[in-house]
């Protein structure tokens, strides 16, 4: 709905341009007063939208010359900004090709999954793993989470249900030992996807962020999965900031995905930090 609205708004904003008469300095900057009001009621971080809106002014100036079209140049300007607001990161400058991490079948991907309590971890773990068996992945599934009872049933029975080969503890404590046990036999067992979900926690708790830390070292992630659940708004940028912090996050998602446009991404988009599953 956020989202619908939010393209709705730009698209009026551009229009408003192809129908101007004259299309001067007055024009565009109506448009840009209208795109950024959009933007930040979406709650896209305040200085992304002032640098979206600087550097699209630079690049209308720059680009204009006569016989262009300045109607499709301020078009394409503001379209590039606003994927690169969503994207930063995703794109290296050099190639403009995706700087993901590629997973490379026939070889152990480890891949760690962090994020607040309750934000949609073990929820995306499964979808990342139903979405890379698709692709002829072999996935399996290690419970890290030894901080909230139930947590290993929940990530078992989702596994099951999908078929995918999981492993977990009732008795170990140290989520770091189940983590490294985990990876080792998965990697043993020639599974080339290792999801290793772990427990929900806050920037305030130091403990856990240490634990999360102690997790990474054991099992050298080549990725790491920052989920947030997209309500929690301008709130994700100090949570995501805390957690880029301690362990090397490289990509992140948003549950639900139809909340996407709750800032989350523009916030992430700060970090450098491109959105995985788009
Ligand atoms: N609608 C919707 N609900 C979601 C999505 N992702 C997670 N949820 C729901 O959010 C709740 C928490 O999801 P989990 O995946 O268990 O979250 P978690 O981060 O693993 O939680 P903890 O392990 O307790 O920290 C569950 O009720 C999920 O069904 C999503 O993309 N869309
Ligand atoms: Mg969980």
């Amino acid at each position: 709905m956020v989202l619908q609205e939010l393209g709705s708004q730009i698209s009026k904003a551009l229009a408003a341009v192809q129908e101007a008469t004259v299309v001067d300095e007055k024009v565009l900057d109506a448009c840009l007063k209208e795109i950024s009001t959009a933007l930040l009621q979406a709650d896209v971080n305040i200085k992304l939208v002032f640098n979206m809106r600087a550097n699209v002014k630079k690049r209308v100036d720059s680009d204009t010359g006569a016989g262009l079209n300045k109607r499709k140049i301020i078009e394409k300007a503001v379209f590039d900004e606003l994927c690169a607001m969503l994207n930063s990161g995703a794109e290296t400058k050099d190639t403009g090709k995706k700087q993901e991490k590629d997973l490379k079948k026939g070889k152990p991907n480890v891949v760690m999954f962090v994020g607040l309590q309750g934000s949609g971890k073990t929820t995306t773990c499964m979808k990342y793993a139903h979405f890379y068996k698709k692709k002829g992945f072999k996935p399996a599934m290690v419970c890290a989470d030894t901080f909230r009872a139930g947590a290993f049933d929940q990530l078992k029975q989702n596994a099951t249900k999908a078929n995918i080969p999981f492993y977990g503890s009732y008795s170990e404590t140290d989520p770091a030992v189940i983590a490294e046990t985990g990876v080792n036999k998965f990697k043993e067992g020639g599974r080339d996807l290792i999801i290793v979900d772990t427990s929900g926690r806050h920037k305030q708790e130091e403990a856990l962020f240490e634990e999360m830390r102690q997790v990474s070292v054991s099992v050298q992630p080549d990725l790491i999965i920052f989920v947030m659940d997209g309500s929690i708004g301008q709130a994700a940028f100090d949570q995501a900031k805390a957690f880029k912090d301690t362990v090397e996050v490289i990509q992140h998602a948003t549950t639900p995905f139809s909340s996407i446009s709750r800032c989350c991404l523009a916030c992430f988009s700060c970090l450098n930090c491109p959105a995985c599953l788009d």
